[in-house]
C-alpha cells in the first residue's frame, strides 16, 4: 500500500469512529420532531375498507382510522388537514412502519405480543374492539360455525384470521378447506361469486363488504366471533415520545365523549369551571407541555375532528352505512370497553 493510500485508509477509519461516536451521543430524532419539521402525519392505512379508510372519487379519505390520523394531526400541527395517507396491504403494513415510510400505522390492525413486542413495533392504544366472524349465502341454510364442518372457506393472507380460522376447526376435530387470498376484493369477488362456502374477516370489515356491495338481503353473518381482534394504532418501538402523543390523541377523543364535549360545544366548553375539562381543553396548561405539543392540542382534535363518539356514529354506526352497535366500543361507563385513562 502506498503512503497516500494508508493515509486515505486511516482518514476513512476515522471518519467512520468519528461517525460512530457522533451518533451514539446524539438521540435518535423522535417521529414526532421529524413530524413537526415536515409539516404533515403520514399514516399507514387500509388500501379501501369502507368505515375505517376508505378514499371517494374526488381521493377525499374518511373513516375511523382516517379520522385518527386526523386527529394526530390536529394534535401535533393544529391542522386536522396536513395528513398523508399510504395505502398499504396486509402484508406490507409492519415493513413500512418498520422502514419508516409512516409515522403510524391505522390500518385496522390486530394487535397480538408477537406484533407488539417482536417486530420492533408497538402499539399505543385500542381504537376499535373487533373479534373475527363468518359470512356466508343465506341460501346455504347455515346457522352455527360447527355446521361448516369440511366446507370450503376464503381468508386472506398476513391477516390474523389464517391462524385463527384453522385453530379453532383444529381443536373442535372439524376440518375445512381454505383458499387463501392475496388481495380482499379478488377474496370477496370469489366469494360472492360461490367459489368458498364462507368467508372470514375481522366481523366490522365482514359488515363493510356487505354494506359496500349491497348483499344484505342475501347473505348473513354467523353468530360466532371466534377470536379478539382489538384493533388499534401501531407505532415504531422506541419512539417513546411520539407514542405517548398517539395514546393520549385516542384517549382525549373518548375523554371528550365521556364529559359530553363536541365540536359543536367545545368553544362553549372553554369556559367550564371543571378543573378536569379546562385541563383537557388547555384552558389550564400542563397537558401539553408533558406532550411536548401546544396547549391547544385537545381542543384542535375536538374542534377539528370531534370526540371519539362523534367518529364512531358517522363512519361505522347509525350514521354509516355499516350501522354497527356501540358494544364493546361503548364507555367503560356504559358498559363497553373504552376507557380513557387520566387526562392530568
Ligand atoms: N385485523 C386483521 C385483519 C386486517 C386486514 O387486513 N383485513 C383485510 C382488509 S379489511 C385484509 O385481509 N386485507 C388483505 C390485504 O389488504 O392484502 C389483522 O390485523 O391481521
Amino acid at each position: 500500500m502506498t503512503i497516500i493510500r494508508r493515509l486515505l485508509a486511516a482518514g476513512a477509519a476515522m471518519g467512520v469512529l468519528a461517525f460512530a461516536a457522533a451518533s451514539a451521543q446524539t438521540p435518535p430524532t423522535s417521529t414526532l420532531e421529524a413530524v413537526k419539521k415536515r409539516g404533515q402525519v403520514i399514516c399507514g392505512v387500509n388500501v379501501g375498507l369502507g368505515g375505517f379508510s376508505l378514499a371517494d372519487s374526488q381521493g377525499k379519505w374518511s373513516g375511523l382510522d382516517v379520522d385518527m390520523c386526523n386527529a394526530i394531526a390536529a394534535a401535533v400541527l393544529g391542522d386536522a388537514a396536513k395528513t398523508k395517507y399510504v395505502p398499504l396491504s396486509a402484508q406490507q403494513r409492519f415493513l413500512a412502519l418498520q422502514s419508516g415510510e409512516i409515522d403510524v400505522l391505522l390500518r385496522n390492525s390486530t394487535i397480538t405480543l408477537e406484533r407488539d413486542a417482536g417486530i420492533g413495533l408497538q402499539y399505543s392504544g385500542v381504537n376499535f374492539y373487533d373479534g373475527q366472524g363468518f359470512m356466508v349465502s343465506k341460501k346455504l341454510g347455515v346457522k352455527a360455525l360447527a355446521e361448516l364442518n369440511s366446507a370450503t372457506i376464503c381468508v386472506a393472507q398476513g391477516t390474523t384470521h389464517e391462524f385463527n380460522v384453522a385453530s379453532w376447526f383444529r381443536s373442535r376435530n372439524l376440518t375445512f378447506k381454505p383458499v387463501v387470498f392475496e388481495s380482499v376484493d379478488v377474496m370477496y369477488e370469489a366469494f360472492f361469486s360461490g367459489r368458498c362456502d364462507a368467508v372470514t374477516q375481522d366481523s366490522s370489515a365482514l359488515a363493510s363488504a356487505l354494506a359496500t356491495r349491497g348483499r344484505q338481503a342475501d347473505y348473513m353473518l354467523l353468530p360466532e366471533l371466534i377470536s379478539k381482534e382489538p384493533l388499534g394504532p401501531f407505532v415504531r418501538r422506541g419512539d417513546d415520545v411520539w407514542n405517548a402523543v398517539v395514546r393520549w390523541s385516542l384517549f382525549a377523543m373518548l375523554e371528550a365523549e365521556e364529559r359530553g364535549i363536541t365540536t359543536a360545544n367545545v368553544d362553549e366548553q372553554l369556559k367550564s369551571t371543571d378543573a378536569l375539562v379546562q385541563r383537557l381543553l388547555g384552558v389550564k396548561p400542563g397537558n401539553g407541555k408533558a406532550l411536548q405539543l401546544d396547549e391547544k392540542w385537545a381542543y384542535n382534535i375536538i374542534k377539528q375532528v370531534g370526540n371519539y363518539g362523534e367518529s364512531y356514529e358517522r363512519n361505522v354506526g347509525a350514521g354509516s352505512p355499516l350501522k354497527l352497535a356501540r358494544g364493546l366500543n361503548g364507555l367503560w361507563t356504559k358498559g363497553g370497553l373504552m376507557y380513557p385513562l387520566p387526562l392530568r
